[in-house]
């Protein structure tokens, strides 16, 4: 389903809001995704997993700074994600279902320190932008 007006202005509002934690938040849900979801560990045996860990920070940033470009972008996600795209399925070959783990985990992480925002709407809002991530993530699967 398409972002609707409603969802981008929920959306921008609330990356506004986020301001410069959005790392912090998406390290947050990593953390989450790897306890809640061990099988996701499995594409990051070369990084320091711990709580806390510094790896995971900086990862937890990369995937932040790629988290605000799509919001930056969002009549055009393929687009501004297609470099990762590849990445994702031609040299890491990311099983798909984990892009979705990672999401919820998102959902999760950001219900939890902003629960006065956190309306059904916005929620519904998040979870379609970042099914249309994922989409343009995968789209380079065949
Ligand atoms: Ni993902 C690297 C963004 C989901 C496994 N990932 C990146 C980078 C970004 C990124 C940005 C860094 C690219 C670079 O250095 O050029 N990843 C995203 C986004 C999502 C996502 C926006 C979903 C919302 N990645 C996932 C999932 C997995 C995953 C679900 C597997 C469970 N990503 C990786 C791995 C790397 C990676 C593995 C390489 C990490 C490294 O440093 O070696």
């Amino acid at each position: 389903m398409e972002l609707s007006q409603v969802d981008r202005a929920l959306l921008r509002a609330l990356w506004r809001k986020l301001g410069n934690n959005v790392g912090v938040y998406t390290t947050e849900a990593l953390e989450r995704t790897f306890l809640a979801f061990p099988s996701t560990k499995t594409y990051f045996l070369h990084l320091d997993l711990r709580p806390g860990s510094a790896q995971v920070k900086a990862h937890g940033q990369k995937v932040a700074d790629a988290l605000t470009l799509a919001v930056d972008h969002l009549d055009d996600l393929p687009g501004a994600l297609s470099a990762l795209s590849d990445l994702h399925t031609n040299k890491l070959q990311v099983d798909p279902v984990n892009f979705k783990l990672l999401s919820h985990c998102l959902l999760v992480t950001l219900a939890r320190h902003y629960p006065g925002d956190f309306s059904p709407a916005l929620q519904a809002s998040l979870d379609k932008f970042l099914s249309h991530v994922i989409l343009a993530l995968v789209s380079n699967y065949h």
